[in-house]
């Protein structure tokens, strides 16, 4: 769990570090301090089963076992991209890694991820699908539809919602009567609303709701509490607190869900440090080579533009 869920925090920093630059011409949405999600949820997961994800996916698709190398050429309109350079960052498939596809469009992959979840049960596969979905998207009427059209249908999918607490400026008590998106949808079926910063708790309760789409039918919608370190997207990084307290941000900096983790790692064996940091060090790698096969990476021919 500590290792990937620093694949997906040094790929996001060095995203961010590279964005200045202005090569990357693509919007970007970090998920920093959002990873414990991604990673809880992933781990559950074949790699037949299969994701749906919005504006803020990179963390999705690494857990799901995506390429690093090709998301960052993604995000390079590099044709080694997962979505061959024409997606960028807000648009990325993956299907032999199970990655449905991410959307641009906020609460678009969700009636997708149903209809996903339709066609593994009408092909009787053994699978789910899983859409995740932020605080602001649960605020789309057709999330509402999709909900409804699982339960009454018994579709094996999960929806994960991130609570963030922010819909790009706005926060939630401004847009929402409950604290609790879950509250909105606890009359059509099982919901659960956990710490999404503690990967073990959102592993735990999602090993549940996936063996209980797989087996039975019965869809879950798990609210995870969690904040993104990093700004709404890259462009506006430089100022970040005319919108959100900073006393707020601080709070949650110390509840890092990668901290947590490394510090539940070191209190029971110190002679821990060693591995880590050795993780550490072969993550830092990885993230250097995916920057690296990305530069080396041709960008697409004009040609495909009339045939994809
Ligand atoms: C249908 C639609 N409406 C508005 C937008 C503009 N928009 C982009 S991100 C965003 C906020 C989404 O908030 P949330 O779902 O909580 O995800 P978060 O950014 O917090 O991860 C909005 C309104 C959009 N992309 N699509
Ligand atoms: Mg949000």
């Amino acid at each position: 769990m500590y290792r990937e869920m620093m694949r997906i925090r040094i790929l996001e920093n060095r995203i961010s570090e590279e964005f200045v630059h202005q090569e990357m011409r693509t919007p970007l949405h970090s998920s920093v301090g959002q990873e414990a999600v991604a990673v809880g949820v992933c781990m559950n997961l074949n790699q037949d089963d299969v994701i749906y994800s919005n504006h803020r996916g990179h963390g999705h698709y690494i857990a799901k076992g995506g390429n690093m190398g090709r998301l960052v050429a993604e995000l390079y309109n590099k044709s080694g991209g997962c979505s061959r350079g024409w997606g960028g960052s807000m648009h990325i498939m993956d299907v032999g890694a199970g990655v449905g596809l991410t959307s641009s469009i906020v609460g678009g992959s969700v009636p997708i991820a149903t209809g996903c979840a339709m066609g593994l049960k009408i092909k009787k596969k053994p699978n789910v699908a899983v859409a995740f979905l932020g605080d602001g998207a649960s605020e789309e009427g057709n999330v509402y539809e999709s909900i409804c059209f699982a339960k009454v249908r018994k579709l094996p999918i999960v929806y994960v919602c991130e609570n963030n607490k922010y819909a790009m400026y706005t926060a939630m008590e401004k847009r929402e009567p409950s604290e609790h998106i879950a509250d909105k949808f606890r009359s059509i079926l099982h919901t659960e609303i956990i710490d999404g910063n503690d990967v073990e708790e959102v592993y735990t309760v999602m090993e549940k709701a996936v063996a209980k789409a797989r087996h039975d039918g019965e869809p879950s919608f798990v609210e995870c509490k969690t904040y993104r370190l990093s700004n709404h997207y890259e462009a506006s990084y430089s100022e970040d607190f005319w919108y959100r307290p900073k006393e707020e941000w601080e709070e949650w900096k110390k509840r890092c869900p990668i901290e947590q983790i490394k510090e539940k790692i070191l209190s029971e064996n110190a002679e821990n440090t060693e591995k880590l940091e050795e993780i550490e060090r072969l993550v830092r790698k990885e993230v250097a080579d995916a920057f690296s096969f990305a530069g080396n990476s041709p960008y697409p021919d004009r040609k495909e533009l009339y045939s994809i």
